[in-house]
């Protein structure tokens, strides 16, 4: 007779925890990677409990939860490692029967290495099933259901077991939308001023920029995945009526990749008279035609990875851009009131007086309305990374400093004539370039002339009377930080 083995469910706690910090935190979103495990969790008949401390320095939330037999599950970037630690500390302090899994990035990345810097009992390396983690940690026999789970490492009698690789999922128009509401997302749009949730609809870059990949491919794997227009539109319209948002921040790597599907996004939003103000991240290098949908469809900000003027500086980072694509398109931008937004960088191999002045010189083109200057920041998992190890750059591998936005990433590595001192000089140097040639007060005003995103805006406070009091807010905040921006909102270090 055929034996059939029973799995025996025993309920674990389980608790997602997002341990980001608002104090050392550049942009502010509820975190969609721990979104999507926590639907798909719920989904498969799970009750996970959602920790975000991100507003609780203390951590007292965690501090106060009664723990026990837990399984708590944290994604991470490499910035956020100290406060990973302590988290660990007080859940291990509370709970001798914890199970705790790291994903995202810096797991990712560090692979193995993680488990002796956190401590850690199971790594999920980019896209995993959680489900499936999740089922093997509710049977009798772990350790035979999770050697089945791809994409996962784990020690098992002490012993480190690496699993196959996860596989990619083919269609993203499967997944279930992110249970973004379980985070304390009233409180993200209170400390915005603005309703505004950030979203992805595709997964994954082809490009090769030394700073950022190949993280990118070992999260998400080499080929850029999409979801169709009509399910990026389904998952705004949801979001949009459910949640009374303002704004929605396109968060792909690079939104606008497949310049048709953009198109076709527009089209639907446009067709489906969906009215909300949007944002979204990408390379230059778009057609005017597209930028023109992506503005009657609510577009009013674009946020570019420019980092360089310099030709010499774009092909050493592997930009594949050119200095001209950049003047054209912010030129397009400007023409069509289109807000830009520019990444800026500095400190690279080959960064000189010569690179920057060049900057300097396409900062006085573009004018771009808002900006951000970091600094060349090694980021664990990225091909500048293993350039550096290979030549013995690295001065300080102090997780904490590796964040490109703040000036302490200057003593990081370095990679040019520049010592840190001068470079936050240098970068003191751009910004207040930035701040003579950029026209804020005069793109906004043209904004607010602008018929598309009058009507939008007019829709919009139909269905969010309490529109114009933020917006009027928001604008005075604006003003008072002399235009610096929409997109950061540190308010420890104004960064
Ligand atoms: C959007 C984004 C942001 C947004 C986040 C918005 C949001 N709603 O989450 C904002 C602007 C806040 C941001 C800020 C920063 N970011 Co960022 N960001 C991204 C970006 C482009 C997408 C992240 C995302 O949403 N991915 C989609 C979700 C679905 O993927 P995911 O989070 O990886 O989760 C999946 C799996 O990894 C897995 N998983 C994740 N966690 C866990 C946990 C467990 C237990 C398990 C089992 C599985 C699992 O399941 C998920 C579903 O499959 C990534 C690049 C990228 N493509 O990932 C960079 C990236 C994560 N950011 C990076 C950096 C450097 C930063 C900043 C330091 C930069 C800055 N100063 O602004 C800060 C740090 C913020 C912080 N506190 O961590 C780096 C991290 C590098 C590193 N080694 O850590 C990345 C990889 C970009 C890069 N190539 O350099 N970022
Ligand atoms: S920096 Fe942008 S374009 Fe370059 S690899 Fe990363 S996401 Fe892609």
């Amino acid at each position: 007779m055929e034996t059939v083995q029973i799995k025996i469910k025993k309920e674990r706690p389980i608790f997602i925890i997002h341990p980001a910090d608002v104090y050392v935190q550049g942009g502010l979103h509820p975190p969609l990677g721990l979104a999507y495990i926590n639907s798909s969790l719920k989904n498969n008949g799970y009750k996970p409990n959602v920790v975000d401390v991100v507003f609780d320095r203390e951590l007292k939330q965690l501090k106060e939860l009664e723990l026990d037999n837990g399984i708590y599950l944290i994604s991470f970037s490499t910035v956020l490692s100290d406060r990973v630690h302590k988290i660990i500390d007080i859940i291990r302090s509370k709970d001798k029967n914890a199970v705790i899994l790291g994903g995202g990035p810096h797991p990712t990345v560090r692979k193995e290495k993680t488990f002796d810097e956190f401590g850690l009992d199971l790594i999920a390396m980019g896209e995993v099933n959680i489900v499936d983690i999740m089922d093997a940690y509710h049977t009798s026999d772990t350790y035979g259901e999770l050697s089945k789970v791809k994409g996962v490492m784990y020690k098992q009698d002490g012993k480190l077991v690496i699993n196959e690789p996860a596989e990619y999922l083919d269609n993203l128009d499967n997944i279930p939308l992110p249970s973004l509401e379980d985070f304390p997302i009233y409180e993200y749009f209170k400390i915005k001023g603005y309703r505004e949730l950030s979203l992805i609809t595709s997964r994954g870059c082809p490009y090769r920029c030394t700073f950022c990949q190949p993280i990118l491919n070992n999260l998400f794997g080499k080929k850029i995945r999409f979801q169709s227009p009509k399910r990026v539109v389904d998952e705004i319209e949801y979001f949009v009526n459910k949640l009374k948002l303002d704004v929605i921040s396109f968060n792909d790597d690079t939104f606008a990749f497949h310049q048709q599907r953009v198109i076709d996004i527009c089209k639907e939003i446009i067709d489906r008279k969906i009215h909300f103000l949007w944002r979204c991240q990408t390379r230059v290098g778009l057609r005017r035609e597209v930028l023109e949908y992506m503005k009657k469809a609510g577009c009013f900000l674009i946020e570019f990875g420019v980092e360089s003027g310099s030709q010499t500086i774009l092909d050493n980072i592997h930009k594949d851009t050119t200095v001209e694509k950049i003047i054209e398109t912010f030129k397009y931008c400007r023409e069509l009131n289109i807000l830009t937004h520019s990444f800026l960088s500095i400190g690279w191999l080959g960064e000189s007086e010569k690179t920057i002045n060049e900057t300097v010189e396409m900062l006085k083109i573009i004018k771009p309305f808002s900006y951000s200057v970091g600094i060349a920041t090694p980021y664990p998992g990225t091909y500048l990374w293993d350039e550096i190890q290979e030549k013995g750059l690295l001065i300080n591998a102090d997780w904490s400093k590796y964040d490109h936005i703040l000036d302490d990433a200057s003593k990081i590595v370095r990679l040019s004539e520049f010592s840190p001192e001068q470079l936050i000089e240098k970068k003191r140097y751009l910004e207040s370039v930035l701040r003579k040639v950029r026209q804020p007060k005069r793109d906004m005003l043209k904004l607010l002339h602008d018929k598309d995103f009058l009507m939008n805006v007019a829709h919009i406070i139909k269905n969010n009377p309490g529109l114009p009091l933020r917006m009027m807010k928001l604008t005075s905040r604006f003003l008072a930080r002399k235009g610096k921006g929409f997109t950061v909102i540190n308010p420890d270090s104004g960064a």
